[in-house]
């Protein structure tokens, strides 16, 4: 979520490509490690885990058992009744058209949600931002699932799916995606995360889908891969004042605002905000570009069009067209702000997110150099991204730094070999 200080001015040495073997092996030890050094089986690491769909870590998958876990249940075997609470407790489902409902689940994510290791930043989305995020074509208010005191009413723990379909080494699998898990910091350590899992996979199960996709920041039984955030400072002078990042050996703050300065406008002719005019042959760009990765996500014109007409403060989606109006390049990022946790000038941090970008009439570097100038003048002070698709190629010509924040992902009821983040076409918010 922050620069790494220590790595900052040794970017060079982290474009190096991890084999996937390589891989395996880190998520391996950092379990061990994480488990207190002993050498301990996944059973009795993760209680929970262990009881899943998921390959366990000391697994070994090879290519012939790639596919379900486990097959899809009967309508009959799945159970009727919500999984039992502590009495204090109840479920809710959160009604997000509701603006009282929607400000509940922003206000316990505000508080409650996403840190960085120290602690200093907390992610903060906006509730416009959990609206779209939520509200994807096929959503269902029974998949908000909250969990409220039964004596307040008050919400201490949220969940969400979403539908959406995946693409995995050519196969087309229909999937949720769950997000926002969230559990009150006074309820934490209690177990009760499994029981919101379980929760979603039953009302999701009794929808007919059986598999899922997911990430989070911690390494669970078991990644399919692991991407590392890097960073580009557009305000150098704040993100150094709040923390974000360090100035470099050598360097004054005046030496490092010339180093990130950007031309104040946009050096590409043409590009434009994406329109309803352009949305089929943008989504069509976009098709054929995620057909090159592994494992990608796949759009209907409808989904296209939810996820990538801009929104103000929520997501930015800017396209080339050629002579014919067929859509050539693509750019896209969403906003997420995250709260500098105790800082007595700046209570937030704006951050732009690097989502899907395609270029096929101008080198992808100078695309993306023109993604840092736009995000600049809508005054972002960062802009993140993730070291998949094609995104290591510009970093470092386009002075991104990589952080301290790894983000796994992962895929309920389907193993899969490990793949490198370059294999990997597909963003979750
Ligand atoms: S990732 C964002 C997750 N949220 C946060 O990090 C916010 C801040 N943290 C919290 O709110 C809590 O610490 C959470 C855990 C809620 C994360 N994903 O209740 P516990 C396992 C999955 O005592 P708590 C996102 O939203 C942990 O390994 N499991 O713990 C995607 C242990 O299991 P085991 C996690 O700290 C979510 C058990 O929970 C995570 O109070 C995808 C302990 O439970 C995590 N991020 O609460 C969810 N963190 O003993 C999976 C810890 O086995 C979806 N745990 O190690 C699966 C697919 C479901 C649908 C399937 C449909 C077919």
């Amino acid at each position: 979520m922050k620069e790494n200080n220590t790595l900052q001015n040794n970017t060079d040495q982290q474009h190096s490509n991890i084999s996937t073997p390589e891989i395996t092996q880190l998520i391996r030890q950092l379990t061990v490690q994480s488990s207190g050094g002993e050498q301990l089986s996944t059973s009795s690491i993760h209680k929970f885990w262990s009881t899943q769909p998921v390959p366990q870590l000391e697994e070994q998958s090879t290519a012939l058992d790639e596919g379900p876990i486990e097959p899809n249940k009967d309508p009959e075997d799945i159970r009727k009744q919500p999984f039992p609470l502590l009495p204090q407790f109840e479920w809710t489902e959160c009604d997000i058209e509701n603006q009282e409902e929607l400000e509940e689940v922003y206000q316990l994510l505000n508080a409650n949600y996403v840190e960085d290791d120290d602690s200093m930043f907390r992610f903060d989305y906006s509730g416009s931002f959990l609206y779209w995020a939520l509200r994807a074509p096929g959503w269902r208010k029974d998949w908000h699932v909250g969990v409220r005191t039964v004596s307040s009413k008050r919400l201490v723990a949220f969940i969400s799916a979403i539908p959406s379909t995946i693409c995995i080494k050519g196969q087309q699998v229909q999937v949720v995606e769950i997000n926002f898990l969230c559990i009150h910091k006074k309820l934490r350590n209690k177990r009760l995360a499994p029981v919101l899992i379980k929760e979603i996979t039953r009302r999701v199960n009794q929808r007919g889908i059986f598999q899922a996709v997911y990430t989070a920041g911690v390494v669970l039984p078991r990644p399919v891969a692991r991407c590392r955030y890097y960073h580009r400072s557009l305000n150098p002078k704040k993100l150094i004042q709040v923390g974000f990042s360090r100035l470099g050996p050598r360097m004054t703050l005046s030496r490092t605002i010339k180093l990130y300065a950007l031309p104040k406008d946009i050096t590409i002719v043409g590009l434009e905000p994406l329109s309803p005019q352009q949305l089929s042959s943008a989504r069509d760009l976009l098709a054929k570009y995620l057909t090159r990765f592994k494992l990608s996500i796949s759009f209907s014109l409808e989904e296209f069009s939810h996820w990538f007409l801009p929104r103000k403060n929520v997501i930015y989606c800017y396209i080339l067209k050629n002579e014919e109006g067929v859509v050539t390049d693509l750019i896209s990022f969403y906003e997420l702000p995250s709260t500098v946790i105790q800082h007595e000038k700046y209570k937030n941090l704006r951050a732009a997110y690097s989502f899907y970008n395609v270029a096929t009439s101008v080198p992808l570097e100078s695309l993306m150099q023109n993604a840092l100038i736009l995000a600049k003048q809508e005054g972002f002070d960062v802009f993140n991204a993730l070291d998949l698709m094609e995104n290591e190629t510009f970093f470092k010509q386009l002075k991104f730094h990589p952080g301290d924040g790894f983000l796994h992902y992962y895929l309920y009821n389907w193993r899969c070999s490990t793949l490198p983040p370059s294999e990997m076409g597909l963003v979750l918010l």
